[in-house]
């Protein structure tokens, strides 16, 4: 990857920059708990999006995508954002970069990466704090800490993207360590690295290659009808209702609404249940609790589909120790942790069942857990 972006970036615009990387996330549980103020439990992969800078000095931005194959350009006192999507992360973030006070000046930039796209690996939050770290490192000698990264990200989504995320997948890519996952509040942002190597066992992906329309932005509808719980409840965020409190408004809210918080509920529960577990090495509760998670987010969330249930049923049916749909859902892929014996079977079966019900194999991605955004040498 490194020498293609070499390449492209000596020919079209010479010379050399400098090299940066961001990474892709895996969350281990806690999904749908970030904008509700609860704990999440993500960590950085090594997939990544690698881009190559410098500095042009003027105050245009030109960018070309590897992948996408695909030029763009803005300049840094435009309004408008620029037509392509994968373009309008850069800009998003040099404008949040701005906006809080940063410098951002003119550069040449030629990215690549191999975070799969639509897969619930969030290459969209790789993307925007390599570009995120790069812009801190180039103009503005380090000075914006890594909270400030992150929600630089998260910002680029909302405003520039119609996404009204929360800040796991850009703080996982800021923050990520390699072997480790990180504990998140995301309500006080207090977070703690916990050693990850499993020890018989393999952490699996298993991309469904499915991605359902979100006509009518369903992820956005999701937050409201959290938000609009914890306001019949008078809480800020559904972190600080339990299910009692929910009972008790019961009949004020729609059985949707109910169901959405039910399952937020829930899940902030899980998310310490299965820190606690990973540290005693009790594999079958991190397991049970991330079906769990599956069924809350099939059934009361509803952010599940059909070819990912039944992917979550093959692992049931193989005796896999947990699985689960991974990231905002709507397609995308299942986390499974199996045991090593039980690996080559399992994979052996999703392929072949998945693919006589649905015409095409899975695709799966062993991951490691690896370092986020970085400079590279
Ligand atoms: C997406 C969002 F970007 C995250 O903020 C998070 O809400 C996740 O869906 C669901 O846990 O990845």
């Amino acid at each position: 990857m490194r020498e293609t972006i070499r390449e492209q970036f000596s020919q079209r615009f010479g010379g050399n920059g400098v090299f940066y990387a961001s990474a892709g996330r895996i969350n281990l549980i806690g999904e749908h708990t970030d904008y509700n103020g609860g704990f999440v439990f993500p960590g950085a992969i090594d997939k990544v999006i690698m881009a190559e800078i410098k500095p042009n000095g003027t105050d245009k931005v030109r960018v070309y995508s590897v992948d996408i194959d695909e030029y763009a350009e803005f300049g840094l006192n435009e309004e408008d954002a620029p037509t392509q999507q994968w373009a309008r992360y850069i800009f998003g973030v040099c404008r949040e970069v701005i906006k809080r006070g940063g410098s951002v000046k003119g550069f040449d930039a030629v990215f690549a990466g191999n975070v799969p796209l639509g897969a619930g690996l969030s290459s969209s939050a790789a993307l925007e704090s390599c570009f995120a770290y790069a812009m801190n490192d180039l103009f503005n000698d380090g000075k914006i800490d890594k909270f400030e990264l992150a929600k630089i990200g998260q910002s680029t989504e909302h405003n520039y993207c119609g996404v009204n995320c929360g800040i796991m997948d850009q703080f996982a890519s800021v923050f990520g360590k390699k072997d480790h996952l990180i504990r998140l509040d995301c309500r006080s942002l207090e977070y703690e690295y916990f050693p990850f190597r499993l020890d018989g066992y393999k952490l699996v992906l298993v991309d469904s290659k499915v991605k359902h329309e979100l006509v009518d932005s369903p992820y956005n509808k999701r937050r409201a009808s959290c938000e609009h719980v914890a306001k019949e409840l008078g809480v800020d965020t559904l972190r600080d209702a339990e299910m009692e409190d929910l009972e008790r408004i019961k009949d004020r809210i729609s059985q949707e609404d109910y169901n959405r918080a039910k399952y937020v509920i829930e899940e902030k529960q899980r998310v310490l249940d299965v820190c606690e577990a990973l540290q005693k090495g009790d594999y079958d509760t991190v397991g049970d609790r991330m079906y769990k998670t599956h069924e809350g987010m099939s059934k009361l969330y509803e952010v599940s589909c059909v070819e990912l249930d039944y992917l979550n049923d093959i692992a049931k049916e193989c005796g896999v120790t947990g699985s689960r749909i991974m990231g905002g859902g709507f397609g995308g892929c299942t986390i499974n942790l199996v045991k090593d014996d039980l690996y080559d079977n399992f994979i052996a079966t999703a392929k072949k069942k998945f693919e006589a019900k649905y015409g095409h194999e899975p695709r799966v991605y062993d991951v490691i857990v690896s370092d986020g955004a970085r400079k590279l040498d």
